[in-house]
C-alpha cells in the first residue's frame, strides 16, 4: 500500500509546525512546498525535523521543495501560503495579496493533486476558502478553512484558565466566520458536564467570549511581528488526521452550507463531521434568537468577503 502524503504549502511558521505535527503523529510523508526563494528554509526545516523523528522514535519521510508537482499524490493539502498583515496594511490590502497567491496555489493543486482534501489556512480565511474551491473546482466536501477548531480552542483555554480545571474537560463551539464576528455559543459550553453557565458568571463568560473574539489579536501584540503559529498548525492537524484516519470528529470548520443554520451557498464556521470522504456531514441545532442574530452579522461579513474575491475575479 502506498504511503500517506501530505502536502504543505507555504513553509512558514505555520507550514513548518504543521511538518512537524504530523510527521510527529506519523499521519505520512510529508513534501514542503514554498516558492524558489524559500527553497533553501523549506529543504531545511525538512531535513531538521527528519533529524529530531530518530529521538521521537515516529517515522515519516520529509521534503522542502520549490517543485509543484512533488506534490503529486497528496491525500491530504494544507494551504498556509500567503502573507501576514503587517502594520498599516489594510484588510482590502491583504485579501488582494493572498488572494493572488491563492490563485496561483490552487492552479497547482488542481493540476498535481486533484484528489486531495483540502484545507485552508490563509487569511482572510473564509473569502480564501470560497476562492480556492472556486478555482480548483473541487467537490465543496474535499475543500474546508481551519478557523472553528482554533476559535474553540482558545475558548476552551480560557474556560479552562478562568476555573482553573484541566482542558480537556471543556467543551465548547464557536460558530461563524473567522474575525471579531464569530460567534462562542457559551449556552452550550459544559465543564465535566456542567454548564459553564452555572459555574462562571454572565459578566465573566462575557469577557472571555470577548477575549476569544480577539484572541489572534492578543497574539500578534505580543509577538511584535507574525500571528499565531503553534495553536492555527495543531488544529489543522486535527483536521487532517480526521480525515486520513476516518475518525470522523465532529470539528468546527469552514464548510460549504447548502441551506443549514439558515445558511445557502457559502462556506462559513459550523460543527463538521470530518473523515475519509472529507467533510462529510454538518452537524445542526436549534439556536436560541441571539445566536442567530448573531450568527446573520458573521454570514452577512463572509458575504462581503466573498464579494471582494468575486470583483477581484477570483485574483486569476
Ligand atoms: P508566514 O510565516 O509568513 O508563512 C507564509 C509562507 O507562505 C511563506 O514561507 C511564504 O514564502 C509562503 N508563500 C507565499 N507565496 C507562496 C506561494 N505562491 N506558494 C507557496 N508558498 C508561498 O505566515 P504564517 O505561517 O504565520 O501564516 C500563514 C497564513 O495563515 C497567513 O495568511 C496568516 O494570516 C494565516 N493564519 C490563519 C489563521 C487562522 O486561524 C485561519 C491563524 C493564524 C494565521
Amino acid at each position: 500500500m502506498a504511503r500517506t502524503k501530505i502536502a504543505v504549502i507555504g513553509g512558514g511558521q505555520i507550514g513548518g509546525n504543521l511538518a512537524l505535527y504530523a510527521a510527529q503523529r506519523e499521519l505520512g510523508d510529508v513534501v514542503i512546498y514554498d516558492v524558489p526563494a524559500k527553497e533553501g528554509t523549506v529543504a531545511g526545516k525538512a531535513l531538521d525535523i527528519a533529524e529530531q523523528l530518530p529521538v521521537d522514535g515516529c517515522d515519516a519521510a520529509l521534503r522542502g521543495t520549490s517543485r509543484i508537482e512533488d506534490i503529486a499524490g497528496a491525500a491530504v493539502v494544507i494551504v498556509t501560503a500567503g502573507v501576514a498583515r503587517t502594520p498599516g496594511m489594510t484588510r482590502e490590502d491583504l485579501l488582494a495579496i493572498n488572494l493572488k497567491i491563492i490563485a496561483s496555489v490552487a492552479e497547482g493543486v488542481a493540476a498535481h493533486a486533484p484528489g486531495a482534501f483540502c484545507i485552508i489556512v490563509t487569511n482572510p480565511l473564509d473569502a480564501m476558502v470560497h476562492a480556492f474551491q472556486k478555482l480548483t473546482g473541487f467537490p465543496h466536501a474535499r475543500v474546508c478553512g481551519m478557523a472553528g477548531v482554533l476559535d474553540t480552542a482558545r475558548f476552551r483555554a480560557f474556560i479552562a484558565m478562568e476555573l482553573g480545571v484541566s482542558v480537556r474537560d471543556v467543551s465548547a463551539l464557536v460558530l461563524g466566520g473567522h474575525g471579531p464576528t464569530m460567534v462562542p455559543i457559551s449556552r452550550l459550553a459544559s465543564v465535566g458536564g456542567v454548564p459553564v453557565a452555572e459555574l462562571i458568571p454572565a459578566d465573566r463568560l462575557r469577557a472571555i467570549e470577548e477575549r476569544t473574539r480577539e484572541a489572534g489579536t492578543e497574539i500578534v501584540k505580543l509577538y511584535g511581528s507574525g500571528s499565531a503559529y503553534y495553536s492555527p498548525a495543531m488544529s489543522a492537524i486535527a483536521m487532517a488526521e480526521s480525515c486520513i484516519r476516518d475518525q470522523k470528529r465532529v470539528l468546527p470548520a469552514a464548510a460549504y452550507c447548502r441551506g443549514e443554520y439558515g445558511i445557502d451557498g457559502l462556506y462559513a464556521g459550523v460543527p463538521a463531521v470530518i473523515g475519509a470522504g472529507g467533510v462529510e456531514r454538518i452537524l445542526q441545532f436549534a439556536l436560541a434568537a441571539e445566536e442567530e442574530a448573531a450568527l446573520a452579522a458573521t454570514v452577512r461579513a463572509v458575504r462581503q468577503s466573498v464579494r471582494e474575491v468575486e470583483q477581484r475575479g477570483l485574483g486569476a
